[in-house]
């Protein structure tokens, strides 16, 4: 039972381990590796050596595709359980993996700089005894890679997908592609002739080793380690702290990996105290413990005060669990960090460059500092969520504030895609999470609203109509927490609207109502006795799904003559085009879309009107219905069709009076959102308010917390 040792000959006497993180647009410079190099006096000139290892990493391409493989963000410390790893949408190809290449072995590139600034410091300090280590990043082979490029003499483009082939041989190909990197390496490396570098061997870029049924890192990983040892290097890992990763750490020189470092993650997470924990695991499992520490410039004052004791941690726990002078040391630094703490003006960053020196040298002692501040440490600032409104037509973004304010908004088509809609989902919450900060809202929750059949609890959409196609079966909730480390939830847009009027809207006092949405579809959300109306499994209030004609057109939700064929935006373009009046109708510009038929409505068509009134119509047949069941007071519309035209209001209404039972249709209020654009966004984030307030363990009881947040 020993730590990853410090000073092993077949390490090349690795002892602490520098990463680098870099962007591959912008080469190192020799003024910003001597930081790391060597230790600087308080003239600025180097008086002793500081890393003897280096890893250098640059997360993406000068073209902008990710050469980073994802990490799990679950939303507990340790990712446990809801471990959910995403791959890129936008993975490097071929062509930026040879730019990497030319990132670390060009002219003027990592390596090369490094042993220029490692020449020019011996020029005044003597040559320590070793040659310096240095780490290449793998770039990781992202399964959502199917064209990669063609390797040696292949005929074909690698595809690392199981799109068009199995398991098996998507993992041969991201082998080859690994292989094929590894060969490069292994060349440049011998052009090189690096005069004070050794090449100790190869870091693998994903922290956790990951098989599900269309990714097979652990074949991949131990046929790629046998064939880095053969070209006389070494496979390097750090993983992340969970304990699914501490099992993987007990067998891991077995099978993977020749190096591996544990991170306690503990300055990242508010309810980390696990610094113990991860030096008995890295020296149970022979493994080495990672150092974390970072500095921004910008950051509020309790923060900095808090990463300081955290970070003081580190350096005490390195004494007191002795892997300060037992065990080889990664540090994770941020960006630059040593740099900025050695010109910082504040003393404690300034102390603890000192403090980083001597670790390394192995000649820190404990300080002492006061204990960490009660939780929650972070200062609390104003919250905020990220909300995602997915209709037939458009998806929307927007960044909502704890008063229902909209504080950012972006609208884009609706993918035709499964897979675009994921990517453009995963973009858009990471703009939005990236304009909240520069806001300053503290992002408590990712909401979503979408059309289809939605299982609340667990999050997943469960089956779509044809207004999403391929809209079936994804695990959103668990999608967006693990990717951004935020509680998600997600519910049918219909719902989501009759939220919104709930929580933010005309219904603020009202408690039996009914919320109609007319956008492409017709979505629904209705409320019996204060509460939000679910049924067993949460497809209730599909609206748009009530027959008016049962020899009418068959709808695909499995029906025939849905109200959502004649009277929403899509159904009223059908119905034109189909059946009646458009083949006559000329139209302001001829436009058949729903908006074209509320356009010639405007102007005076009287076909357009006569097709507006009999859609209204329809609708209320429909709605007369729902009236005699639930005896509403108020009927809310909302939707992009709010403007379609008065006539089609007018008869609903009228139909509503004149078919309606009394006295209970005598009590409706029929009347329009006032924000009928933004109902799904407004409800979703509502609803990510709520979660966020209780955690998300619990089962949801949504009404009542709906009420708690309309009550604040
Ligand atoms: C459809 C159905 C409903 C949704 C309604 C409104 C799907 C994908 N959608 O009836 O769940 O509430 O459309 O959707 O099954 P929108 O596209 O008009 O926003
Ligand atoms: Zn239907």
């Amino acid at each position: 039972m020993s730590y990853l040792k410090q000073d092993m000959p077949e390490l090349n006497h690795l002892r602490h381990l520098a990463l680098l993180y870099g962007d591959s647009k912008k080469k190192w410079t020799k003024e910003e590796l001597k930081y790391y190099v060597a230790h600087l006096g308080m003239d600025g000139k180097a008086d002793d050596w500081f890393f003897d290892s280096f890893l250098f990493i640059s997360p993406k391409s000068g073209a902008g595709r990710d050469y980073l493989a994802d990490v799990n963000l679950g939303k507990t410390m340790s990712g446990e359980g809801d471990f959910f790893p995403m791959c890129s949408p936008n993975p490097a190809d071929k062509s930026d993996w040879e730019a990497l290449l030319a990132y670390y072995f060009g002219e003027g590139g990592a390596l090369q700089t490094l042993d220029n600034t490692i020449s020019e410091i011996a020029g005044h300090v003597p040559l320590p005894a070793y040659k310096r280590n240095v780490v290449l990043s793998l770039p990781y082979p992202h399964i959502t890679q199917e064209k990669f490029g063609r390797i040696g003499d292949g005929r074909e483009a690698l595809n690392f997908s199981i799109k068009g082939q199995n398991l098996e041989s998507a993992t041969e190909a991201r082998l080859a592609a690994e292989e094929w990197f590894v060969e490069r390496v292994a060349e440049l490396w011998h052009k090189g002739q690096y005069k004070h570098l050794n090449l100790l061997g190869l870091y693998w870029i994903f922290e956790t080793i990951y098989r599900s049924w269309e990714v097979d890192d652990h074949v991949l990983l131990k046929e790629l380690r046998k064939h880095i040892n053969s070209r006389g290097m070494k496979f390097l890992w750090i993983p992340f702290y969970a304990t699914y990763n501490f099992h993987l750490l007990e067998d891991y020189e077995k099978y993977y990996f020749d190096a591996a470092f544990l991170q306690p993650n503990f300055l990242f997470y508010k309810d980390g105290k696990y610094i113990e924990t991860a030096a008995t695991v890295a020296r149970k499992c022979n493994a080495g413990i990672e150092m974390e520490y970072y500095l921004e410039l910008d950051e509020p004052i309790a923060i900095t005060d808090e990463r300081h004791l955290r970070f003081r941690e580190y350096l005490n726990s390195g004494v007191k669990y002795g892997y300060m002078t037992e065990s080889a040391c990664a540090h994770f630094q941020g960006v630059g960090s040593l740099q900025k703490m050695y010109s910082h003006s504040d003393p404690i960053e300034r102390e603890f460059y000192e403090d980083i020196f001597h670790f390394v040298k192995g000649t820190y002692e404990v300080k002492d500092y006061p204990p960490l501040p009660p939780r929650p440490f972070f200062v609390p600032k104003k919250k905020g969520v990220i909300s995602l409104d997915l209709g037939g037509t458009n998806l929307r973004m927007a960044v909502v504030d704890d008063t229902g304010k909209i504080a950012h908004w972006s609208e884009g088509d609706t993918p035709t895609s499964r897979d675009g809609i994921i990517s453009s989902i995963i973009e858009k919450v990471g703009k939005g999470v990236i304009f909240a900060e520069s806001m300053d809202l503290n992002v408590v929750g990712i909401g979503m609203s979408s059309g289809g059949r939605v299982n609340f609890e667990k999050g997943i959409i469960e089956n779509s109509t044809a207004l999403i196609p391929d809209w079936i079966n994804v695990h959103v909730k668990q999608m967006l927490e693990a990717r951004f480390n935020i509680p998600s939830v997600i519910d049918n847009d219909g719902n989501c609207a009759a939220v919104a009027e709930k929580v933010f809207g005309k219904a603020k006092s009202v408690d039996n109502f009914i919320s109609i949405a007319l956008g492409t579809g017709i979505g629904g959300g209705i409320y019996v006795d204060g509460k939000l109306l679910r049924g067993e499994s949460n497809y209730t209030s599909e609206i748009g799904h009530i027959s008016v004609d049962s020899n009418g057109p068959k709808c695909s939700c499995g029906n025939y003559g849905c109200i959502e064929l004649y009277a929403s935006g899509s159904g009223l373009a059908r119905w034109a085009e189909e059946e009646l009046l458009m083949p006559l109708m000329v139209g302001a510009d001829g436009n058949r879309s729903s908006k074209g038929i509320s356009e010639s409505a405007r102007l005076g068509d009287p076909l357009a009107i006569e097709l507006l009134r009999r859609a209204g119509e329809k609708l209320g047949a429909a709605v007369v219905g729902l009236v005699n069941i639930f005896n509403p007071s108020m009927i809310i519309f909302s939707g992009r069709l709010v403007d379609v035209g008065v006539q089609y209001f007018d008869s609903f209404r009228e139909t509503l009076l004149k078919r309606g039972m009394r006295p209970a249709i005598d009590g409706v209020e029929i009347t329009f959102s006032t924000f009928p654009q933004e109902v799904g966004i407004i409800g979703a984030a509502a609803l990510a308010f709520q979660s966020s307030i209780e955690g998300l363990s619990r089962p949801l009881n949504v009404n009542h917390r709906i009420e708690r947040l309309a009550n604040d």
